[in-house]
């Protein structure tokens, strides 16, 4: 491992071309473009492109828009739907996983697939979605197949007419546009030339270090990350079972074992959620089934936790029914939260959303979702549940289910819960 200083320069990239311009792909491409840097952003998807094109975003970001419309209204940022000339492409695209969580490089396939057809000699090639082992080797094998008129990395170590890099994104969503910047960023060439070419391609806005290593190595080391975080969710998540089983305030055991100085807990939830942590560990079980054993507990302690805050709701309705003689059709439950962490409105791969439905789904009655972060629900709950505001859902639900930790929920004064049945499982209402 290397560190390349910042101060490196070579020949200068005119052109710089973004494919993907989603979560990531957009933010990268506003970031080059606010350094003066000519950058064509590539997306299939026509409507965002119009919006991009627009100077607007389609996305939410903090600070993104405002960047985007000044790159876009300066003429340093457009936005197409297919891959025109540059001098260094940057691939974002998805990287889900498909049947038996087997991840799937098709995106990136039809991503490399378009961008040969515009690539010459002296070009850069980064990969940055989140991908298996192999997959940038894989990727320079496709290259080679549909140009054989260029030499790779893989053939010509020492003078290739094309570099190729793997290159991690590793911001967090709330805060990319700092987080952009500011991290260092993992730098996995193909060769040492790789890395370097690389390397002066994220100094252009890079205040982190560009640390060097090859590509193997950097696409491990981002699902070491995602896989890392989620291990130890997961064990605050199998801690919150076993207090509940033993009667104990997990968060209250939390924050007395953290603090011992070598101890720091994460905190339990209903379920982790979001593109990449719930996503990225299969990459790691899926290549070693056999070895991956933590890994795949954990991903499997975590995918479980939705279950069991269920059972919870299930037991707290019972009760109330016991207790008050309603029936069950007149038992209103409110859930307190749908986004898949606090103080953000994306609700794709949310467990509070799949909570939310496997009540809905169950109970007799109504089912109420309080989400101040979005004005319509999401399709899974369409139907089925309604969007309530946090006043209706205290003065008239008759179970409160709290799942995500948003500010405005941790603002509500105790006085104010009056419910007797409150499952929390983010342990903001204790
Ligand atoms: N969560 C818990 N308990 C915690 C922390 C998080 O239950 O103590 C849950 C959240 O509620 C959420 C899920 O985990 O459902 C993931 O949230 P997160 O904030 O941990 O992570 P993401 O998915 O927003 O972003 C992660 C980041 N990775 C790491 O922190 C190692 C980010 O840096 C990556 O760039 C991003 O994944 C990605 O794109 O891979």
């Amino acid at each position: 491992m290397s560190v390349i200083a910042n101060s490196v320069s070579h020949t200068p990239f005119g052109t710089i071309s973004v494919i993907g311009l989603g979560y990531i792909g957009l933010p990268t491409a506003a970031a080059f473009a606010s350094r003066q840097k000519k950058v064509i952003g590539v997306d299939i998807n026509q409507r965002a492109v119009e919006i991009i094109n627009r100077g607007g975003v389609h996305i939410v970001e903090p600070e993104l828009e405002n960047l985007v419309k000044k790159a876009v209204e300066e003429g340093f940022l457009k936005a197409v739907t297919a891959p025109e000339p540059a001098d260094a492409f940057l691939i974002a695209v998805p990287t889900p996983f498909k049947d038996g969580h087997q991840p799937d490089m098709i995106y990136v396939q039809k991503a490399v697939t378009s961008l040969a057809a515009v690539l010459k000699k002296g070009d850069l090639i980064i990969l940055e979605s989140t991908s298996p082992v192999g997959a940038t080797e894989q990727m320079a094998a496709w290259l080679a197949d549909l140009r054989p008129d260029l030499r790779f990395p893989q053939h010509d170590a020492a003078a290739p007419d094309v570099n190729i890099a793997y290159c991690p994104e590793r911001v967090l969503p709330g805060k990319v546009m700092v987080e952009l910047i500011k991290n260092d960023r993992v730098i996995g060439g193909m060769t040492a030339q790789c890395s370097q070419r690389a390397s002066e391609l994220y100094n252009i806005f890079l205040e982190g270090e560009c640390v060097v290593t090859n590509s193997r190595t950097a696409e491990m080391c981002k699902l070491t990350e995602n896989s890392f975080r989620d291990v130890n969710i997961a064990f605050a998540n199998e801690l919150s079972l076993l207090c509940d089983a033993q009667g104990i305030n997990v968060w209250e055991l939390i924050r007395l074992a953290n603090r011992h100085p070598r101890v720091n807990i994460l905190q339990p939830g209903p379920g982790v959620g979001g593109h990449c942590i719930a996503v990225d560990p299969w990459f790691i079980v899926s290549q070693h089934p056999d070895l991956a054993r933590l890994i795949q507990t954990a991903r499997e302690v975590n995918d479980g936790k939705p279950f069991w805050v269920v059972d919870k709701v299930k037991a707290a309705v019972a009760d109330c029914l016991t207790a008050t003689g309603k029936r069950a059709a007149e038992v209103k439950i409110a859930c307190f939260g749908l986004a898949f962490k606090p103080d953000i409105d994306d609700l794709r791969e949310s467990p509070a959303v799949h909570v939310a439905q496997l009540i809905a789904d169950w109970h007799a009655g109504e089912t109420w979702a309080v989400e101040p972060n979005v004005d319509h629900l999401p399709a899974a709950l369409e139907n089925k549940a309604t969007l309530q505001s946090i006043e209706n859902a205290l003065a008239q639900a008759d179970v409160l289910v709290m799942l995500v930790d948003h500010s405005a929920f941790k603002d509500i004064a105790g006085e104010k819960i009056t419910q007797r049945w409150v499952v929390d499982t983010k342990g903001v209402w204790r």
